[in-house]
């Protein structure tokens, strides 16, 4: 310590408080998910919160960061995250929220992925990351239901297109859900290929359930690919038949 009085310090820069932005050593920042575990199917988008919590009179910026890795730590192919926003500022101890939503693609080599959100901030303490794994069941479910204003099916809207079918595995099970009230009958377009699922309520695969009750599902594992082009669906009971805008997915 110096004694040279005055009330200055010694560090050539005169007298200063701490300024405004410095932190309290027991400044923390913890990290928190909302989901420990998710269990989804593929093709789907899940939301996980995060939240971010100052300790210790924390304030200031946090950098939020998310990624996907498979059970070894290294990047998961296919499947995406996205983070919003990417950066939060917490007042004194205060309390952020961002959403994490992870996206699993029709068709994956790996079913199980974990999400990593990490944090940067100026705080040197607390839980800066947190994690979250999900499992996907081997399954795709189109939601699909008769809709009373326009007298027929409403389909997925990302249903997947002569251009972009929705490509799937052979190992998947493929689940057309009825969210309405009504029954309805799955159509699947035979074609010279075959096709690789039954048409509802035909052989061989669709006769054990002919209609598609309201909230239950019409579920086939495929029996083989796709033909050329693809394979459209639509509902026979009760329309419309979209014909080349039917929904189309791809078997492979
Ligand atoms: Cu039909």
């Amino acid at each position: 310590m110096s004694s040279t009085g005055g009330g200055d310090d010694d560090d050539g820069m005169g007298s200063q408080n701490p300024p405004d932005t410095s932190l309290p050593t027991s400044a923390a920042v913890n990290v928190t998910v909302d989901k420990a575990t998710v269990t989804t199917e593929l093709r789907t988008a899940n939301p996980i919160a995060v939240t971010v919590t100052g300790a210790g009179g924390f304030h200031g910026d946090v950098t939020l960061a998310a990624s996907m890795v498979d059970a070894n730590g290294a990047a998961l192919t296919g499947w995406t995250v996205n983070l919003v926003p990417a950066k939060v500022t917490l007042s004194e101890n205060g309390t952020a929220a961002a959403m994490a939503t992870v996206t699993i693609p029709s068709m994956s080599a790996n079913l199980t992925g974990t999400l990593k959100v990490t944090s940067t901030s100026a705080a040197t303490q607390g839980t800066t990351s947190a994690s979250s794994a999900l499992t996907a069941v081997d399954a795709i479910t189109f939601p699909v239901k008769f809709d009373a204003a326009t007298n027929g099916c409403i389909y997925p809207a990302d249903g997947g297109t002569i251009a972009n079918p929705v490509v799937i595995a052979r190992t998947t099970k493929i689940r057309f859900f009825n969210t309405g009230t009504q029954d309805i009958v799955i159509h699947v377009n035979s074609a010279s290929g075959g096709v690789p699922i039954t048409h509802q309520g035909q052989a061989p695969g669709g006769q054990a359930d002919p209609k598609t009750e309201a909230n239950t599902a019409y579920e086939q594992t495929p029996i083989g690919p796709s033909p050329a082009g693809g394979t459209s669906w639509y509902c026979h009971d009760l329309g419309p038949d979209l014909k080349a805008n039917n929904p189309r997915f791809n078997v492979l």
